[in-house]
């Protein structure tokens, strides 16, 4: 066993990290605040390959494996949590789908452009009732012959308005159950398929969150992804991986906001001297340190799962769970630390707060998680 990062990989995290702190820490609170994220900062992100991390670079992509994937999650994450989301979503759920999943031609007419960031795509699945439940598809897609026709509504689309690419689950025979359910590619500016307005979140409020509208889409049948039917399990594996981006994301949020801690710990004074002085400050950063790692180490060992090739439904489950745990937790135990000034806006914390409680619900809500885990870990006793 090795813990060691190659030199590779310090160079991807090290770019990563330059880019966070130069390029999305200037500003990071007025985004916030506007709910905006400029188009210059993701072409940025797509210049330095961060769009398409894990393609094949003959569709254009840039070739890494998942553990650099989740280096670079972690790092954008520290700073700014509506970037990551929207790096992850590209990659795990869309590039990862279509390159994994897509025929030849849809490869070559979408990825090669996802990949490198000239366009951005979504990821379109939960419905107004069908979040977690999601064999329960509501959004229909009616097999036309030669095209399809799509009919439904789908609820909480990252990059909803931006994206330009969009993959749609759907029901087509309702009689098969989850073996009846679609997976379809539907271009924005399709006749029918219209974007509603943009969500007032939480956190994560740079990134553009969505309803979505299909209204007799029709759709080429070419732009079904798999065979017929393949849709749940298109879903179910993309997820996993997408998982994976996530618990990194959270990750980055957690050690992001005690590195804040830690820094604030020894800079402030209270009884005439530092509080990382005082043993109930000094004992809470003892603590962050070690669920952080604790958390690192999940995050790694299902990247690592997928480099090998080996199943990691399991290991990206345990490490979102675990990891969105952590970061919900030790994000407001950075607060308290930071006491009033916690409280404020230009200490960043409270932001990190607020963007951690998504990564216990989307890509799979922790219930979620162990339900999957749950079933594994019954299933490996006969
Ligand atoms: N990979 C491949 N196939 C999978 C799979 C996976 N990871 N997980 C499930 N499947 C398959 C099953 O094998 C089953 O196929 P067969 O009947 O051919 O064996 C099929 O999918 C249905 O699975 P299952 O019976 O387990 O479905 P359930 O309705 O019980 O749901 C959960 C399973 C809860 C795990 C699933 O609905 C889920 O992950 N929900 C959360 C979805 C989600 O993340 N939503 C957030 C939206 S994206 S922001």
């Amino acid at each position: 066993m090795d813990f060691t990062l190659t030199e590779e990989h310090l160079m991807i995290r090290d770019a990563a990290r330059d880019f966070a702190q130069t390029e999305l820490l200037p500003g990071v609170i007025e985004r916030d605040n506007a709910q905006t994220f400029p188009g210059e900062l993701v072409r940025k992100m797509g210049e330095l390959g961060f769009m398409g991390i894990m393609v094949d670079p003959k569709y254009g992509g840039s070739g890494m494996d998942a553990i650099s994937y989740v280096l670079i999650m972690e790092e954008l994450s520290k700073i700014d949590a509506s970037a990551s989301v929207m790096v992850s979503v590209n990659n795990s759920l869309v590039c990862y789908g279509l390159e994994a999943y897509g025929s030849e031609e849809q490869k070559q007419k979408y990825l090669t452009k996802l990949a490198t960031g000239e366009c951005i795509g979504a990821f379109c699945l939960s419905e107004p009732e069908a979040g977690s439940d999601a064999t329960s598809q509501k959004t229909t897609a009616i097999d036309m012959g030669d095209h399809y026709v799509i009919n439904g509504t789908k609820n909480w689309i990252t990059n909803g308005g931006r994206a330009e690419v969009y993959l749609v689950i759907a029901q087509t025979d309702r009689e098969k159950g989850h073996r009846g359910i679609n997976a379809f590619i539907v271009e924005k500016g399709t006749p029918g398929f219209d974007i509603g307005p943009k969500e007032d979140k939480l956190g994560i409020r740079g990134s553009d969150t969505h309803t979505l509208q299909f209204n007799d889409v029709k759709v080429p049948k070419e732009n079904r992804i798999g065979e017929d039917g393949f849709g749940f399990k298109f879903a179910m594996k993309t997820l996993s991986g997408g998982r994976i981006g996530i618990a990194a994301q959270a990750l980055g949020i957690a050690s992001g906001a005690y590195e804040l801690a830690l820094k604030y710990s020894k800079e402030r004074k209270a009884f005439g001297t530092e509080i990382s002085n005082h043993q109930a400050i000094a004992f809470k950063l003892a603590d962050m340190a070690t669920e952080i790692e604790a958390a690192r180490m999940l995050v790694m060992k299902a990247a690592w799962d997928k480099d090998q090739g080996n199943n990691y439904d399991m290991s990206s489950a345990m490490a979102k769970l675990y990891a969105s745990k952590v970061a919900m937790e030790q994000s407001v135990e950075a607060v308290q630390i930071h006491g009033g000034n916690g409280f404020v806006k230009e200490y960043h914390v409270e932001r990190l707060m607020r963007d951690a409680k998504i990564t216990q619900i989307y890509e799979g809500t922790s219930e979620i998680q162990k339900i999957v885990i749950s079933r594994g870990v019954l299933k490996s006793i006969k």
